[in-house]
């Protein structure tokens, strides 16, 4: 062995093991919504070292990296066996993503990724990458993954290396250890951030989706989708029905898109989503809530105006700046739900607060009323009902 082998091995392996062993701190002086965390749960840097580097000095005598993960984000999450699993979007430094099942036992820290990361079956029409699974522990007894599959545009002019296809891919387990693929989802129009109700509905398999014109823009897609389907093995979009609209003018005017699938609550379907707004520095993506009816999960009870949960600080860097993303969030049976959340397309975080709060805040918010002269009527009811 020679010695920069062993110093590096020293040092990144010391380096490594306290960032996984991390303990997590909550932060007590937000909004009163939830609470954030000091640190990130999942990094690249949480990786195991034996998927970057060659552990041989005779084969690696510089101790250096054999495959470079970019980033980890935009995870879905289940509690299974006692313990918070996120299944993450892990990108490489070749920009292809895959997945991987990382577990903590607390859900805000020591989260740790399994040895191997999730061989995804392929179908006959093999995608170029995959990302943003949900999952959906749902009652027909199966764990489903539908998750972004991407295509080259086979209609793209020569020339044109970027223009994509997105469809929905579905897996489904009931081990979270090995998946059958099942086929993509048949949709008329490109497809990005579905997912899939934990219920049937009317006797029916019901899916959040969105439609979208391109691959970038949903254009006349008009916001989150609502569809039956028959057959998870053949899942096909005959109607779609668009439940949850974008708007001009607000944090939600040029995309939205389900998060995780919606909790269960005494009030109705308690749903996460992201909105994204233009402005000079680029695309802004939030996070927002909105509930619907519990026997018509499709039927809008409330949203309250603005924005959930926004970027700030540190998670405002990254790789694709000014982003927060969700799709997985977990409630713990005495009622904390954990919101796993990605910033900037580089590293997770998660946020904690209860199904009473969260229901709080969607019903004592008032909606957007679309303009400013409404906004002052809100800010002017609380502060005369505050005065007098
Ligand atoms: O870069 C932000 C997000 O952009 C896409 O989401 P959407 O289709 O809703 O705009 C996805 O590529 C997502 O992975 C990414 O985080």
């Amino acid at each position: 062995m020679n010695d920069i082998y062993n110093e590096r091995l020293n040092i990144i392996s010391k380096a490594h093991e306290q960032t996984l062993a991390r303990k997590n701190e909550r932060i007590l002086t937000g909004n009163g919504i939830f609470e954030r965390y000091k640190n990130p749960v999942l990094t690249a840097d949480h990786t195991p070292l034996f998927w970057r580097y060659d552990l041989n000095p005779e084969t690696n005598p510089y101790f250096m990296e054999r495959f470079g993960i970019n980033a980890v984000f935009n995870a879905g999450a289940i509690k299974w066996q006692d313990k918070y699993l996120l299944i993450a979007r892990v990108e490489g430094y070749d920009r292809k993503s895959f997945f991987a099942i990382a577990e903590s036992p607390n859900g805000v820290d020591n989260f740790r990724f399994r040895e191997y990361p999730v061989t995804l079956p392929q179908t006959g029409d093999k995608e170029t990458n995959v990302y943003d699974m949900r999952l959906t522990a749902h009652e027909d007894g199966w764990i489903y993954g539908i998750f972004c599959a991407e295509r080259k545009d086979p209609e793209a002019p020569a020339g044109d290396l970027s223009s994509a296809v997105a469809s929905a891919g579905i897996v489904r387990t009931k081990d979270l250890i090995s998946w059958e693929r099942l086929s993509d989802l048949k949709s008329k129009s490109q497809q990005h951030n579905v997912v899939l109700h934990p219920e049937f509905v009317n006797g029916k398999y019901a899916l959040y989706t969105r439609p979208q014109d391109g691959f970038i823009d949903a254009g006349s897609g008009g916001g989150i989708g609502w569809a039956l389907i028959d057959d998870m093995t053949k899942a096909e979009i005959d109607k779609e029905e668009i439940i949850n609209y974008r708007h001009y003018h607000t944090v939600k005017e040029v995309k939205n898109g389900e998060g995780p699938h919606p909790v269960k609550t005494p009030k109705g379907w308690l749903h996460l989503a992201h909105g994204v707004r233009n402005c000079a520095a680029g695309l802004r993506y939030i996070l927002y809530l909105y509930l619907t009816d519990l026997q018509h999960p499709n039927k809008l009870i409330t949203e309250p105006a603005g924005y959930f949960m926004a970027p700030m600080e540190k998670e405002r860097v990254g790789d694709v700046y000014n982003v927060l993303f969700s799709n997985g969030w977990i409630t713990d049976n005495d009622c904390t739900i954990y919101i796993y959340y990605a910033s900037s397309d580089t590293r997770m975080h998660v946020a904690t607060s209860s199904i009473d709060r969260l229901l709080d805040y969607c019903i004592n918010t008032a909606p957007d009323g679309y303009c400013s002269a409404e906004s002052m009527k809100t800010l002017n009811k609380i502060i005369n009902v505050n005065l007098f």
